[in-house]
């Protein structure tokens, strides 16, 4: 009986919603489309010293090459199979940069699709991103293998095999999403081949995986694919932890699938917090900031034991997938600060930072007629390396958000506070609002107590040895601070911390 009881808290203390970051870090980093080789290198020179703990890479599994439109970035949703070659580089790449990350105490988080193949139109013999044959037509893909029989359709009734309604769930799961062949995850063997994808990820020393379009599997079929996962490497993980786990699942409400069928799995995607936040800070709906005085679980989200969140993401931010207009993306950069600011700042979930890549946008009808546009890369469609600017912003089209200094600063506030309650919150009923982490003390936007001295504003500027490069702020004997900040301001916000005080 003992025993018993024991085996079960072991397993709850090593479950698959601990990150697993390393010395009190907080945060992830998308590094959407980056080379291996470039992002081994920003877990060196960046990453590490800034105090992200994390990384989700795209896809590494091989993916169809497309031609028209030319090169889209979703063309890695489309699996060939599970080698380890794609647009981002090759294997030894790869590996090369799980292990360096590591030694510097960055997580590597890996996007794994494995709820379908290509599109039913992907053709014969096209290409891929390492050359293997495949044939959409006959859902043939030898370098798995996997073949007609692996696949849904039989179980799909509708009459296009297309999910044609979001209400029926039979439809949502054993149907195609937007044309991509359907693995039946039912199926001893397939779970077999994407456990055995999925772990030899693992070995290679990954610390977690964000699961592409979980809503279309059967939450007892990724049950039984998770349980198949190996323990993490325990060359840089402690023994027995079990591989953090992403759910991306598209909740708004409104649809009878809801997160919370997956929450018992591994962390879930928080769509809502990316829709709802935008909408306050554009103050739409007669929305305030001063309403988000019980954001989070208050305002009907997950709890935050089981949720990630961001701003925006590599979906969102150019129309696909869910959150409507209101998601704020680095477009719209003062609004962009402010957005990831408060949710850096805010205790709720883990939390995930966008980096993202520019691309010619253009807006017809409310549609970007380029949504599809990929990675900066060279005519032949190989990808671009990240030049890195001597003021350290990134060139060649990399927005790279996450060197923001009003980001990047408050990734590392979030580490300080880590714990901490959400404390002293103040508002004055309509957009100005302040509150502070514990006793670990901040601001964000006007007055807050505090411990009496001088600290450097770190969306400001920083310090730097014992000097500041931007706003200083007096903290009294009383505790309290006192200080103006414009709504004209390009960052009409503050935040202080004990490592940032003079
Ligand atoms: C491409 C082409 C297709 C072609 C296909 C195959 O664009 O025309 O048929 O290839 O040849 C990405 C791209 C796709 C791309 C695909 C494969 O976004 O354009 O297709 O790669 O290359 C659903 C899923 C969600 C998914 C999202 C995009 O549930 O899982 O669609 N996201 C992931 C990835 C994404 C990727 C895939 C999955 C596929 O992050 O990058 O696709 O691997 C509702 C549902 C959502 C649903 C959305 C969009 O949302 O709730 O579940 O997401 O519709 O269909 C309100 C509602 C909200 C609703 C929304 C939109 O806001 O509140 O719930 O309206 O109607």
């Amino acid at each position: 009986m003992k025993l018993l009881v024991l085996a079960t808290l072991l397993g709850l203390s090593s479950a698959q919603f601990d990150p697993h970051m390393k010395d009190g870090r907080t945060s992830l980093v998308h590094l959407f489309e980056w080379r291996w080789a470039d992002i081994a290198e920003e877990c060196e020179r960046y990453l590490a010293p800034n105090g992200y703990g994390g990384v989700q890479i795209s896809p590494p599994s091989e993916h169809i090459v497309l031609t028209n439109p030319w090169q889209p970035w979703w063309q890695r949703y489309q699996p060939i199979s599970y080698n380890l070659c794609s647009r981002s580089g090759n294997e030894n790449e790869l590996r090369d940069m799980i292990t360096r990350c590591n030694n510097v105490g960055v997580n590597i988080y890996v996007d794994a699709v494995i709820n379908h193949m290509c599109g039913a139109g992907g053709g014969e013999g096209k290409h891929s991103s390492c050359g293997s044959y495949f044939n959409a037509n006959t859902k043939d893909f030898p370098s798995v293998p996997y073949s007609a029989w692996d696949f849904n359709d039989g179980k799909c009734h509708t009459g296009s095999g297309e999910i044609e309604n979001y209400n029926d769930i039979y439809q949502v799961r054993d149907c195609r999403l937007v044309s991509l062949l359907d693995l039946a995850l039912e199926k001893d063997y397939v779970r077999g081949k994407v456990a055995e994808y999925m772990n030899t990820l693992i070995d290679m020393g990954v610390a977690g995986f964000r699961v592409d379009a979980c809503k279309h599997m059967w939450p007892g079929d990724l049950s039984a694919v998770f349980r198949r996962l190996n323990n993490l490497n325990t060359k840089w993980f402690s023994s027995g932890s079990r591989p953090f786990i992403v759910q991306e699942v598209i909740d708004l409400g409104g649809e009878p699938i809801t997160a919370s069928e997956y929450t018992g799995l591994g962390r879930v995607t928080e769509f809502k917090y990316g829709a709802k936040l935008g909408t306050v800070i554009r103050k739409w709906s007669g929305e305030k900031l001063s309403y988000l005085v019980n954001w989070g679980e208050g305002w009907g989200m997950m709890a935050s034991g089981k949720a990630l969140v961001f701003v925006d993401n590599h979906d969102n931010q150019r129309g696909h997938g869910a959150g409507g207009a209101s998601i704020v993306t680095f477009w719209d950069s003062r609004l962009y600060k402010i957005a990831v600011g408060l949710m850096l700042a805010h205790p709720y979930g883990v939390t995930r930072v966008m980096s993202s890549f520019r691309w010619d946008r253009n807006i017809v009808n409310g549609q970007d007629e380029n949504d599809w546009m990929g990675p900066p890369s060279y005519g032949d469609g190989t990808t671009k390396p990240v030049p890195i600017n001597p003021d350290s912003t990134c060139a060649d089209g990399w927005v790279c958000e996450h060197r923001w200094r009003q980001i990047r600063n408050m990734v590392i506030f979030r580490n300080v506070v880590n714990g901490e309650p959400l404390s002293n919150w103040w508002d004055n009923g309509s957009n100005q609002v302040a509150f502070g982490r514990g006793s670990r003390e901040i601001v964000v936007t006007k007055s807050s107590k505090t411990k009496p001295g001088t600290y450097c504003d770190v969306i400001s500027g920083d310090k730097q040895g014992s000097s500041c490069t931007g706003k200083q702020v007096q903290v009294g004997g009383d505790g309290y601070a006192y200080f103006n900040i414009s709504n004209s301001e390009e960052d009409p916000f503050i935040a202080i911390h004990a490592d940032s005080k003079l």
